[in-house]
């Protein structure tokens, strides 16, 4: 059974200096090249979305904490605007149906890694558990880090869209967001949280952490939406 604590470390020690450069670079609008493609990636040839350079080993991104969260205290919540909520321990999340998916990843500071190997569970299948309301039709995420990111719940009902306990066979490792991460593939890495810990569906949109920092409130790394 899941216990009372679902309190969310708050980021005591997020590298100040990173977030400001970063945020620096979204009002400069630095790394866009302007180029786009209008029809989406699948409509044409492309596998590389404009602006990105291929990376064959997996770079490590965050605010610069790295939570250590036990297995056995690892919850995950899907809450709000729900007829039936969830609130999972990491034996009940392992417990359900499992799904496995290759995705590209792209990252807004311009790398992408080609063919990655996640099992885990289906985020529409956790949707579906929970019974959305009419209403819902927002996305925010809270992650152990006291992160936070968005999408529209369409988004994440997506057939792709993966809450991921491993990688490449696997366990996924503590700093890339181990045990448990979202994986969003069709939308720019930052929208994929680690070390989830709260799904919340929502009335209203709720911009997260980059996105009040200038980052793009939807990232389609096709139409190279890094900065909003
Ligand atoms: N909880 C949490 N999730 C996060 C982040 C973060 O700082 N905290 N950073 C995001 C960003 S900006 C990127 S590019 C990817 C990086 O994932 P990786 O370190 O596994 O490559 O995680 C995303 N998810
Ligand atoms: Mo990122």
């Amino acid at each position: 059974m899941a216990d009372e604590s679902d309190d969310v470390p708050v980021t005591g020690k997020v590298r100040e200096k990173l977030v400001e450069s970063k945020q620096a670079w979204a009002r400069e609008g630095r790394l866009l090249t302007g180029q786009t493609y209008p029809l989406g990636g699948t409509a044409t040839r492309e596998r590389l979305p404009p602006g990105q350079t291929l990376v064959t080993d997996w770079p490590v991104l965050d605010l610069g904490v790295q939570p250590d969260v036990a297995p056995d205290r690892w919850r995950l919540r899907l809450e709000g605007l729900v007829q039936a909520p969830l609130r999972l321990t990491l034996d009940e999340f392992m417990a359900l149906p499992q799904a496995e998916l290759v995705n590209d990843i792209h990252c807004v500071t311009q790398w992408s890694r080609y063919d990655n190997r996640w099992q885990g569970v289906s985020a529409r299948h956790l949707v579906e558990l929970a019974r959305p309301k009419e209403e819902a039709r927002f996305v925010s995420f809270t992650s152990y880090d006291g992160y936070t990111t968005n999408v529209p719940l369409a988004d994440f009902a997506r057939d792709e869209v993966l809450l991921a306990h491993s990688w490449e066979g696997r366990p996924l490792t503590r700093q890339h967001g181990g045990p448990v991460r979202v994986v969003i593939p069709h939308l720019y890495f930052w929208k994929s949280p680690k070390w989830v810990t709260r799904i919340e569906l929502l009335r209203d949109d709720r911009p997260g952490f980059w996105e009040v920092r200038g980052y793009h409130n939807y990232g389609d790394p096709w139409l190279e939406e890094r900065y909003g």
